[in-house]
């Protein structure tokens, strides 16, 4: 019977043992994980937009390359993480489909504009910092072709963080100007970074069935909390203010207590209304048509070399 199925499916998970594309699974596991892998897969290659930008306005010949780097990498983090919601049966065109019509989510963060080369540095340091605090608790997923790529996906990810630290401890130790262009962007990046996280634990639709799945292994508050720990030390080593009056170490919990986020601001954002959600989306279609002849030329290429091989 189902039930059947679904115990042992369950004392599989509590064996930590990981679930694999043939395996059975329940219909709604299946569904949580497309909606999570290919939302993330989503992030991966809008996140590559606003960095973008910069490619051809960095600073230097040594920012220039650690920069198409990084994007390209992110590319790649795309690559895999389509092929991990693939083995769960759904079709790479459909998950591009729905992204390039708006319907699917992708991270609020990448809705918010590179205004300065600053912002690549709080980027790295902020978003990536982030990005990495969520993912290290991914390599130890439930599914066993997502956690495999998280691994990979996370040592890209840690060179992109210190990558942005370093753009940023270059500015903070710079001129008067450079060091106001630090701080700026980090006044404009630090409150979306905590949003990544996604809602209170109180709130938050998924959270529950999640961690039971262990498809995720920390709640979204836990890991928001590990990123301010983390990071407001590392703003203080760059003498850079964190703009949250509110911001107190809490001896007692062992914790920084940190202000509200703007929930309203988040939603606004998550349902398209942020900053560059239009933008984004205009890009991301416009690539998608002109990328065409390459998506033709390759699946020729690989017809070709099919063939060759049958021969
Ligand atoms: N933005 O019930 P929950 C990167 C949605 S890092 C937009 O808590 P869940 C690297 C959520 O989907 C960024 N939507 O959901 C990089 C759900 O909507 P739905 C990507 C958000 O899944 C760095 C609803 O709210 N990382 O790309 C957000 O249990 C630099 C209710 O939320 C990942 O995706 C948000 N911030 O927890 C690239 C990591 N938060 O589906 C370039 C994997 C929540 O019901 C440059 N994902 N929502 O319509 C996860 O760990 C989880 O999906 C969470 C959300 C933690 C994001």
């Amino acid at each position: 019977t189902i039930e059947n199925l679904e115990a042992k499916f369950q004392a599989k998970i509590d064996a930590e043992i990981k679930i694999e594309p043939k395996d059975w699974m329940p219909e709604k596991y299946r569904k949580t994980l497309v909606r999570q892998i290919s939302q993330h897969a989503h992030s991966e290659i809008i996140g590559m937009l606003p960095e973008g930008n910069w490619i051809s306005r960095a600073p230097s010949l040594r920012r220039k390359m650690a920069l198409l780097a990084k994007v390209q990498d992110e590319g790649g983090h795309g690559l895999y993480l389509y092929s991990a919601a693939e083995t769960l049966g759904t079709s790479r065109e459909q998950m591009f489909e729905d992204l390039n019509a708006g319907k699917a989510k992708y991270s609020s963060i990448f809705n918010y504009p590179t205004l300065t080369w600053a912002d690549i540095g709080a980027v790295g340091w902020l978003v990536d910092g982030a990005a990495i605090m969520n993912q290290v608790m991914l390599t130890r997923t439930s599914y066993g072709p997502y956690a495999r790529a998280m691994v990979r996906i996370c040592k890209e990810e840690s060179f992109h963080q210190r990558q942005g630290y370093e753009i940023t401890m270059a500015l903070a130790q710079g001129s008067p100007e450079q060091k106001e262009m630090a701080q700026d962007a980090l006044n404009r990046w630090w409150w979306p970074s905590l949003m990544m996280f996604g809602p209170n634990d109180a709130t938050s639709t998924h959270s529950a069935q999640s961690m039971a799945w262990k498809i995720k292994r920390k709640s979204n508050d836990e890991l928001r909390q590990a990123f301010v720990d983390a990071t407001v030390p590392q703003a203080e080593f760059l003498g850079l203010t964190i703009p949250d009056k509110d911001l107190k170490w809490n001896e007692e919990r062992g914790h920084y207590d940190f202000g509200e986020i703007d929930w309203e601001e988040f939603w606004q954002v998550v349902k398209g209304g942020g900053p560059c959600n239009k933008q984004r989306l205009r890009d991301r279609n416009k690539a998608y048509k002109e990328g065409a002849w390459v998506r033709e030329a390759a699946m020729a290429h690989a017809k070709k070399r099919a063939e060759k091989r049958k021969a």
